[in-house]
Formats: structure tokens, C-alpha cells, sequence
């Protein structure tokens, strides 16, 4: 062996990819992270090497920063704001915040602190921005190129909606809609409508909803929407009203433009319209975070694990592709089952050879629907779920 050979050889063996690879074992590097913006005043307490800050009021979770736990701890959940951020004083006096229950045969206001009397439930949900996975789309969709990270599993403690509701008399004949309304501060000089942050859902949405004080066991914090959020298990992100103000009981939907033409599924092509689907419930959805895109591997053993959900269903199967989807093993479930809302980790263990792979994931819920190939095309870039989108390339060494 000549002499450079043998330093190479020798430098290599100091790398600890080299030397799990002696053993088998695979490993991976994790890609230089691109430049970092800094996080917004209102959010400073994030970790910042586990999020991705696109924006003021738009920031992701990486990837690789998910874990295997199944609970996404606060200071690495995403964000996303309509609106700036309600100024922090109003977590001053938490118990004292309002919120105005109408639409039901008794409204009035309550405060958290009422609330806190009348009933409390505790639930894990997946909370997703229905953007998440716009970056996947090659129409290039306007808004944030989102790929997995504007998700996270989460648990909201609060009161039951319905408790309230049945505290109040129930809901006045006539309603077909849960209207829920965000507390920011509006900009003077526009129409209200054009920005305040306020969504209707049918009715049914009312049976798991909770008004939720509490997020992973700490008092919701301003940027998750504390005071007091509206939370609706198995519906898209944008329909879990932050600091919310009003929940109203309503024959129609609101005139707002968030709801009449913001988050409606447009087909290519044509202009958003209140008669095009809005995005209520999720889909059923996996993906795989580890290994992670573009990462270096080293061949040998590897623990493929990632995350699935049913959106309102629970998830029931999840298989795993090394071939982009030519051929799929079952991967099995790790971790304790939280509810159909939450979402549950999955691990395959397999051999990679040296080479480049596809690796995927492909759900089923209990309701028997199965995460498709493709994406529904749509203007917004909302609601991907395509396997082939979210499908990691690795090169193996
Ligand atoms: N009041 C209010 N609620 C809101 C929003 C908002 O801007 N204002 N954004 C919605 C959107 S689009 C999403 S995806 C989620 C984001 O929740 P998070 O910031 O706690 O992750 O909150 C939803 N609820
Ligand atoms: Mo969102």
C-alpha cells in the first residue's frame, strides 16, 4: 500500500460513517442547512436549528427535527400567521380573555376562566397546514413552498365545544354552520372581510372541537394561538382559530375572504370561487423523515421511520418502498396510540445496498382510503398527499 493510499484509508476509518459501515450499519449526514433567517420577536423561543424560518409569520419544521416520540415539542412546531401576531399582552391575564358564543338559544360571552369550569377533555391531533407539501407542486403554487414541515403531533387540553354549546341551551334552529373568529387586531382603513381570520365549518365539526387553553401540557403560547384556539380534530390547520374571539352558530358561511375565496380546491386554470371545495377535513397521509433527502448513506442496516395520519379516521397501515413504489413491505408502529387524530410513527428496518434509492410511504385509514400517487392539481397547492411527491432520494455509498 503506498503511502497516500494509507492516509486516505486511515482518515477515512476516523469518520464514524466508515466506521459504522465496517460493522454494517448504515448513516447518514444531514445536508448544510441553507441560510437562516432569523425568527420573528413573537417566536424567539423557538429552536432555531430545528425549524426552517421562510417568513415573519410563516416557519417549518425540518424534516430531520421530528423525531420518533410521536409529540412535536412547541419550540419545534411551525407556524403560520394570516395576520402579524396579536400583541403579547393579551396572555396577560389568560383566565380574563373572551369569547363570544352566539348562535345558540342562550349567547353571551365567557371568559377562559368560566370556561375552565365547564367541562374538560384532553386530545392529541395532528395540526397541518393544508399548504403543507405546496412545494411539491411543479405549478408552483403562490404562497409558502411548504414540503412536510407545517405539521406536527400535538395535545390540546380545553372544554368541549358541546359542553358549551349545551351549557347555553344548544344551537338555535336554523344553524348550519360552526363559524369560528380570530382575535387580531384588524388593519384600519380595509374592509374587515378582506382580512380577518374567521372560517365556517358544518356543523359536525362541533362534535370533537374543543376551546383549548392547554398545548403539550403548558399554557398555549401567543404564536399557537393562546389564549384560548378553537381546535377541530382532523381538519386542516387553517380551520383551528387561533386566539379566537367569537364562535358563532351560523345559517351561513361567512362572507370573509379567507372563507368565500382563500383555501378553495381551484382546478388549474380557473379563479377561486365559493362554489369550489373548501379544505375542511384532511386526507389520509404519510411521509418518511429518516433517511432524509439528499442525505449520504453508507450501506448496511437502516431504520426507515416516518409519520401517517387518516385526517378524521385513524391510520391503519403504512407500507414502505426502497424501489419509488414498485414493490411495498408493511413497516410497523411504534409508539403508543394516542386517538384516531394523532399521527403514529412507523419504522421499517432493511438492508440498503450501495446505490441510489426511492424511498417512500403509503397510508391507509381505517376507512379504507390509501394515500394516492399523485396530487389533485389545484391552484392553491393545497391538500398534497401523493406518495411519489413525498418520496426521499438517497444516494447509498
Ligand atoms: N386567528 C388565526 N388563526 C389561525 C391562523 C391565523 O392567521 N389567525 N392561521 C391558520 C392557519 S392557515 C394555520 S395552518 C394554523 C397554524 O397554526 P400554528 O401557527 O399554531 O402552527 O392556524 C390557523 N389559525
Ligand atoms: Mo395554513
Amino acid at each position: 500500500m503506498n503511502t497516500v493510499n494509507s492516509i486516505q484509508r486511515r482518515h477515512m476509518l476516523a469518520g464514524s460513517a466508515s466506521a459504522l459501515a465496517a460493522i454494517g450499519l448504515a448513516s447518514w449526514t444531514r445536508p448544510a442547512a441553507a441560510q437562516a433567517k432569523p425568527l420573528p420577536a413573537y417566536a424567539t423561543w423557538k429552536d432555531p436549528a430545528s425549524v426552517i424560518v421562510h417568513s415573519s409569520s410563516t416557519i417549518e419544521t425540518r424534516r430531520d427535527a421530528f423525531g420518533t416520540s410521536i409529540i412535536t415539542p412547541a419550540d419545534k412546531l411551525y407556524i403560520r400567521n394570516n395576520l402579524p401576531s396579536p400583541d403579547p399582552s393579551i396572555l396577560n391575564h389568560r383566565d380574563g380573555w373572551e369569547v363570544s358564543i352566539e348562535g345558540v338559544q342562550h349567547p353571551r360571552a365567557l371568559t377562559v376562566g368560566q370556561l375552565k369550569s365547564m367541562g374538560i377533555e384532553t386530545v392529541a391531533t395532528v395540526l397541518q397546514c393544508s399548504g403543507n407539501g405546496r412545494g411539491f407542486f411543479p405549478s408552483k403554487p403562490s404562497g409558502t413552498p411548504w414540503t412536510v414541515g407545517a405539521a406536527g403531533c400535538v395535545v390540546w387540553s380545553g372544554v368541549p365545544l358541546r359542553a358549551v354549546v349545551e351549557a347555553l341551551g344548544g344551537v338555535s334552529p336554523g344553524m348550519a354552520y360552526l363559524t369560528g373568529t380570530g382575535g387580531e387586531k384588524l388593519p384600519e382603513g380595509v374592509d374587515p372581510l378582506s382580512v380577518v381570520v374567521e372560517r365556517s365549518l358544518p356543523l359536525k365539526a362541533m362534535d370533537d372541537a374543543l376551546l383549548a387553553w392547554e398545548l403539550n401540557g403548558a399554557p398555549i403560547p401567543l404564536a399557537h394561538g393562546g389564549p384560548l384556539r378553537l381546535v377541530v380534530p382532523g381538519y386542516q390547520g387553517v380551520n383551528n382559530i387561533k386566539y379566537v374571539k367569537r364562535v358563532a352558530f351560523t345559517s351561513a358561511e361567512s362572507k370573509a375572504k379567507i372563507m368565500s375565496h382563500g383555501y378553495r380546491i381551484t382546478p388549474p386554470g380557473a379563479k377561486a370561487e365559493p362554489s369550489q371545495p373548501s379544505v375542511l377535513e384532511m386526507n389520509v397521509k404519510s411521509w418518511v423523515n429518516s433517511p432524509a433527502p439528499d442525505g449520504k448513506l453508507t450501506a448496511g442496516t437502516t431504520q426507515i421511520h416516518g409519520v401517517a395520519f387518516g385526517g378524521t379516521s385513524a391510520v391503519k397501515r403504512v407500507e414502505v418502498s426502497i424501489d419509488g413504489g414498485k414493490t411495498w413491505k408493511d413497516a410497523k408502529f411504534v409508539g403508543p396510540d394516542l386517538g384516531r387524530f394523532a399521527w403514529r410513527q412507523f419504522v421499517l428496518q432493511t438492508h440498503l445496498p450501495a446505490g441510489t434509492h426511492t424511498i417512500a410511504s403509503r397510508a391507509t385509514d381505517a376507512a379504507g382510503n390509501v394515500q394516492p400517487e399523485v396530487r389533485v392539481e389545484n391552484v392553491g397547492g393545497y391538500s398534497n398527499n401523493s406518495w411519489a411527491d413525498h418520496a426521499v432520494k438517497v444516494m447509498v455509498a
